[in-house]
C-alpha cells in the first residue's frame, strides 16, 4: 500500500511516500525419501499421523515414493514443514527405521 503523507516542517511541505513491505510468507514442500527398509505401512501410518491424508491418499503417495524415489507429504509455512520434518525422523527413529524427510523451497 502507498501512502502520501504531507508533513509541515519549518515553513516548507515534505512529501513523503511510505510502501509497506508485506510479504506473503514463503512456502516449503516437505518430501519423503524411499529407502528398502521402512515398511509400507509404518509410511502410510506417518502421512496418515502428520498430514492428515486418508488411507487412500497416503497408500497412493507411499507408492509414488517407493517406485519414483521422492514424494511431496505436504506444503507448509516454514515453522510448519520445520515441525512435520522433525516429527517424522523422530518417530521413525524411535521405531529404527531409516525414513528420511527433508523440506524445500516452492
Ligand atoms: N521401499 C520401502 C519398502 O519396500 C517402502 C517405502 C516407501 C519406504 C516410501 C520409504 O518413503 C518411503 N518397504
Amino acid at each position: 500500500m502507498v501512502d502520501d503523507n504531507k508533513f509541515e516542517n519549518n515553513d516548507s511541505l515534505i512529501k513523503t511516500q511510505t510502501k509497506e513491505k508485506l510479504k506473503k510468507p514463503s512456502l516449503y514442500k516437505v518430501l519423503i525419501l524411499n529407502d528398502d527398509y521402512t515398511p509400507m505401512e509404518f509410511v502410510v501410518y506417518l502421512l496418515k499421523s502428520f498430514f492428515n491424508k486418508s488411507n487412500e491418499e497416503a497408500t497412493k503417495i507411499m507408492l509414488h515414493v517407493h517406485q519414483n524415489g521422492i514424494g511431496v507429504c505436504g506444503i507448509f509455512s516454514y515453522e510448519i514443514a520445520e515441525t512435520k520434518v522433525i516429527q517424522v525422523l523422530d518417530t521413525s527413529r524411535k521405531n529404527n527405521h531409516p525414513l528420511q524427510c527433508t523440506m524445500e523451497k516452492v
